[in-house]
């Protein structure tokens, strides 16, 4: 095989892919390959016989829209088109199959005017450019059925912006008359669960601290009629400790902002600075927010909500309450020491703050409530997506483990179901080994799992983080493949995630636990006197069921760099958050699949201009199918002809469409010559 000239990638440490070309011959069962680099140096690339390095698109592919339509379907064609798009068209949004990719550009674009929406509106996905806007026309057009916006991605990464604009444009594309401020109430919930639930992290200035599922509600007409939200997982410990150069949550330094205002004098507050609370991270201000001018953001936002049923007053006496706990450090009495009534202390203010964004959140729900009744609803999922950081511990924990849950659903809905269409057409098809991540929820969630055992050391007397842990070992060392103990720690263990592997400290997980379950637990026992503990894993569970029951649509936002700097490429980073978010996975079975769909009836009656008299005189349609494809597709590897459908490759429709116009036009010119005839 005479491979010259071909063009390569190969590894690269920086660039984690670099082009090259095949200098020389290469000839089967050679070991060396002789590779000009691009900077014109040559190498000497060692191969194993039988697999090359992967070969580089045609440059007439290169930025496609769609990463599926790739010729050659790998990590260094996904990840080159990217860059092509995202670095030099300035394109953030690319298509991966069904989900849509959006690479934050950390620079504000033209891009997401009303001119915009109502150009999207009413259009097929596959008509227009790829953009959040499509993903939310072609969930509002699905309507018929519930449907459900899943946007994930690391922090920074853009989901909030996402999610925000795919609910912008459902309250633009359904405008009415009649019910006008709804839709603008919907919106406003933003910036209120924004003030109170977002802060400024090293990673994000306005980094979301929960997870938050949004259900809007349409009437028959298509119309917004109401909304509700639910949230999960708040970071309660931000409110008593923020590390350096983070904040705590907006609202506090808002309020500092506008202490000296008359609707606030009251609460005789000082600056930001002045309370431990608010500067333990060093500094109280975010570069280029003014946190006075957004208190009149979120004021504004409160009373669209409408003032009465939102008692603004109520709330921030709860907020004063806060500070006077803050204070009272000072004056803490005596048999306690001084450690433990600081734990005290910060226990009460989590516990507090808590309380207030349920609140919030359910005042929010009450005055987006709706009288009339709900068709359809469009939920918009903003979770963190997969966490791994130095130390991790029982929130990175929750929010891997939901990310499991999530990713199995998606995997569910790509793949199985795509797997069991095939089979259940009986088509010959190789099963393709895609990752299933079954066996760590197991892990986690069933019996004797880790989360089961952590419950129980929980409700021990003498429980501690230290047991529990040694319980783990006891029971998953050298017995579960995905969990390991750490050579060189006795305080922590490591989980094998579907995205990395990544170490937990035990440290504080038994507290951790027993704060989100404690009042439940309390509750549940005394009703029912079973031991069934709920945690987080009840609203997930709950989350689960619901988003299985709509429509699935997946945005995974990418965050392209570290450094905020608008259309940087860094590929390192931008690799690893495509290994972890599925898109890789996406490729791998789009490759060896087949995308297009037709029943033999719907083939037939597109079709039928295609088709001999010969091949008409068959009774059964489906022979007549067969027998025009044999004659028009000679290579039968591009269909598959399954019980009730037929199976395209790639581009097969494409050339049938193009032959059934070509003969369309023929048999207009036939038709024109006759007339012409006639007169
Ligand atoms: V976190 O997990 O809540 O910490 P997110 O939600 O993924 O995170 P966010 O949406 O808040 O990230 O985006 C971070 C910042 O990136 C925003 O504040 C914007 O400055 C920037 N961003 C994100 N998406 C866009 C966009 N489409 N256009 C312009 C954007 N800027
Ligand atoms: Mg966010």
């Amino acid at each position: 095989m005479n491979l010259g000239d071909t063009q390569v990638w190969i590894p690269d440490p920086e660039e984690v892919w670099k082009s090259a070309e095949i200098a020389t011959d290469y000839r089967v069962g050679d070991k060396v390959l002789r590779l000009l680099l691009e900077d014109g140096t040559e190498l000497d690339y060692s191969v194993n016989p039988e697999s090359l390095p992967p070969l580089r698109n045609p440059d007439i592919l290169v930025g496609e829209n769609d990463l599926t339509a790739l010729s050659y379907l790998h990590e260094p064609a996904v990840l080159h088109n990217l860059r092509i798009r995202f670095a030099e068209s300035k394109l953030i949004y690319t298509y991966s199959g069904i989900i849509l990719v959006a690479m934050n550009p950390y620079k504000q674009l033209p891009i997401y005017g009303d001119a915009i929406i109502h150009a999207y509106s009413g259009q097929n996905m596959g008509d227009m450019d790829p953009h959040i806007f499509a993903v939310a026309e072609e969930a509002y057009k699905q309507m018929a059925r519930n449907q459900s916006i899943i946007v994930s991605g690391e922090s920074g990464a853009g989901k909030t912006v996402s999610a925000r604009y795919a609910m912008r444009y459902f309250a633009t594309v359904s405008k009415s008359g009649s019910n006008a401020h709804v839709e603008d109430k919907v919106l406003a919930s933003n910036p209120i669960t924004e003030a109170v639930g977002n802060a400024k992290t090293t990673r994000n200035d306005n980094s979301s601290r929960f997870g938050k599922y949004t259900e809007i509600s349409f009437d028959e007409q298509n119309q917004i009629i109401g909304a509700n939200m639910r949230t999960y997982l708040l970071e309660k410990s931000r409110v008593v400790f923020q590390s350096e150069n983070e904040r705590n949550y907006h609202i506090f330094y808002q309020l500092c902002a506008s202490a000296q205002q008359s609707e606030f004098k009251h609460l005789k507050l000082g600056s930001a600075e002045e309370f431990n609370y608010t500067r333990m991270g060093g500094n109280t201000v975010i570069e280029g927010v003014n946190d006075r001018a957004e208190m009149v953001e979120t004021q504004k936002t409160f009373t669209l909500l409408g003032k009465s049923k939102y008692p603004i007053r109520g709330c921030i006496a709860q907020w004063l309450c806060n500070r006077k706990i803050v204070t009272s450090s000072e004056t803490v009495v005596k048999p306690m020491t001084r450690p433990q009534a600081v734990n005290a202390r910060d226990a009460l203010a989590k516990k507090i703050y808590a309380h207030l964004f349920d609140f919030i959140v359910e005042r929010i729900n009450q005055a987006l409530q709706f009288s009339g009744k709900q068709h359809t609803f469009i939920g918009v999922l903003d979770i963190y997506g997969f966490e791994t950081f130095d130390v991790n511990s029982f929130e990175q924990f929750c929010i891997n483990y939901a990310n499991e849950k999530l990713q199995q659903q998606f995997n569910m809905h790509v793949f199985k179901l795509e797997q069991e269409e095939y089979m259940k057409e009986d088509i010959p098809w190789t099963l393709i080994d895609f990752y299933d991540n079954q066996p760590v929820i197991d892990l986690i969630e069933a019996k004797m799992g880790i989360l089961e055992l952590l419950d129980e050391e929980c409700l021990l007397p003498h429980g501690t983080d230290e047991n529990w842990l040694q319980k783990l070992y006891n029971n998953f060392v050298n017995k579960n493949p995905l969990f390991e103990k750490p050579r060189m720690s006795n305080t922590s263990f490591v989980i094998q995630h579907f995205a990395d592997k990544v170490e937990y400290k035990c440290e504080g997980f038994l507290e951790k636990n027993r704060d989100t379950v404690y009042d439940m637990l309390v509750e549940i026992l005394r009703a029912s006197k079973v031991c069934k503990v709920l945690v987080f894993r009840s609203s997930l569970y709950l989350l689960m069921e619901t988003l299985n029951a709509t429509t699935p649509h997946y945005v995974r936002c990418i965050k392209p760099n570290d450094e905020k700097l608008p259309f940087e490429f860094d590929s390192k980073r931008i690799v690893q958050q495509l290994r972890a978010c599925g898109v890789l996975e996406t490729i791998r079975i789009s490759a060896q699949s087949y995308p297009s769909r037709w029943t033999y009836i719907e083939f037939y009656s597109r079709y039928g201009i295609l088709m001999t008299k010969q091949e008409l005189s068959f009774s059964d349609k489906k022979e007549v199918c067969k027998a025009v494809l044999h004659r028009l597709i000679q290579d039968s590897n591009q269909y598959q002809f399954g019980k009730t459908k037929i199976f395209f490759r790639a581009g097969q429709v494409a050339y049938l469409e193009k032959l059934r116009l070509d003969k369309l036009r023929q048999s207009c010119v036939v038709i024109q010559k006759h007339i012409r005839g006639w007169l």
